[in-house]
Formats: structure tokens, C-alpha cells, sequence
């Protein structure tokens, strides 16, 4: 059994309800456990700013399926939700799910980077990750703690609640 920890983020299309959403189709996976749920988070946008803030959250979540089998269902709940894959890159979107972190592994396949490659630059991943799981250590040996203060906040704030 692994803790993966899932980040969440939209800016279109009521992304309160894709973010809650998404929550509802993981938690329906039957290998699938829900552990913990971060607030919503307002941020702004990362990239072009003639889009709207996102709003981010990170989930915990115990299963036995494996890294690109999760991968699969993640794309295909991001599918479902009307994303159009060919979208511009760093666009507005209406449901992104980045694995964030899979047990204590590295990973490095061409569909598939963990830890993911922008989680300790982005203040939208890291005060999520870190209201539930304060006391993290990535594979690398790292804390969160600390690399939560070493990124600013950017004006990120609490929006409302997962539930
Ligand atoms: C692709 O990346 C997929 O095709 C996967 O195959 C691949 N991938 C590799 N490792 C992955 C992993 N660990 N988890 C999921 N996919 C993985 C998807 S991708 C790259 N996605 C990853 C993002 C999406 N988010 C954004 O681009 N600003 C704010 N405030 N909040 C945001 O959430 N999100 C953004 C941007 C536009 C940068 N700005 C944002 C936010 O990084 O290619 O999409």
C-alpha cells in the first residue's frame, strides 16, 4: 500500500465544483482510500496572467495501484471533466491532477516524473501538501517544512473547504 498525495487545480468552469468533483470520482475507485483533504486555496496564476486565479488543493490517499495505472485514471477523470488535452500548455484549465508524490518512490518514465517536477517551486502545491502532512520527508530527504518557507506565498488564501 502506498500514500500518494494528489494536487488538484482549476481556473474554469466553477472550480470548486471540478475540484470537489474530482474528489467524489477518486473516491468512488474502489482501491482507492481518501486519507486527507487540504482547504481549497485561491492562487494566482502561474504563467500567463490574462487568466483566471486557480483554485488548488492536494488530497492524500492510500491505494495499491500502481504509478501509471493511477496515472490512467487521473487522466481520465481530467478527460471526463471536458479537459481538451491539446490545450496551450501553460493555459487555463478546467481540472488538472499532478501526482505529486507516490510512497517514497522516484520515478522517471517519459509519461510519468515523481516527485513531480514543479511541486517545490509552486506555492499552490507546497501550503496545501503541508496543512496535511506537516511532518513530510521527500524521497530526496527534504522536508516540506522547510521548503514551505522557502517559497512566498504569492498571495495564496484559504478559499473554502474540499467537502
Ligand atoms: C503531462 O505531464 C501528462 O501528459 C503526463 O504524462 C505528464 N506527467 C509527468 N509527470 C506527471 C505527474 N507526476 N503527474 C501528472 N502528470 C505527469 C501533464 S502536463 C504537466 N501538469 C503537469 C501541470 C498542470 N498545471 C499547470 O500547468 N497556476 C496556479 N496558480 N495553479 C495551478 O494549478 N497549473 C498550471 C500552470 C498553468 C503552470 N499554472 C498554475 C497552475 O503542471 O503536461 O500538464
Amino acid at each position: 500500500m502506498n500514500r500518494v498525495y494528489l494536487g488538484l487545480g482549476s481556473n474554469l468552469e466553477h472550480p470548486d465544483q471540478q475540484l470537489r468533483w474530482a474528489v467524489q470520482q477518486l473516491a468512488m475507485v474502489a482501491e482507492i482510500t481518501i486519507v486527507s483533504l487540504s482547504s481549497i486555496y485561491q492562487s494566482r496564476p502561474m504563467g500567463p496572467q490574462d487568466q483566471p486565479d486557480y483554485l488548488n488543493a492536494v488530497i492524500g490517499l492510500d491505494t495499491d495501484i500502481a504509478p501509471l495505472a493511477l496515472l490512467d485514471l487521473t487522466q481520465k477523470i481530467e478527460l471526463d471533466a471536458g479537459r481538451v488535452r491539446k490545450d496551450e500548455r501553460w493555459g487555463a484549465r478546467v481540472l488538472d491532477i499532478d501526482i505529486l508524490l507516490f510512497g517514497q518512490q522516484t520515478i522517471t518514465l517519459p509519461r510519468l516524473g515523481i516527485p513531480h517536477y514543479g511541486m517545490k517551486e509552486r506555492e499552490f502545491v507546497l501550503y496545501p501538501l503541508a496543512e496535511i502532512a506537516k511532518d513530510l520527508i521527500l524521497p530526496d530527504g527534504q522536508s516540506l517544512a522547510e521548503l514551505v518557507t522557502s517559497v512566498a506565498p504569492n498571495g495564496i488564501k484559504i478559499q473554502g473547504n474540499l467537502r
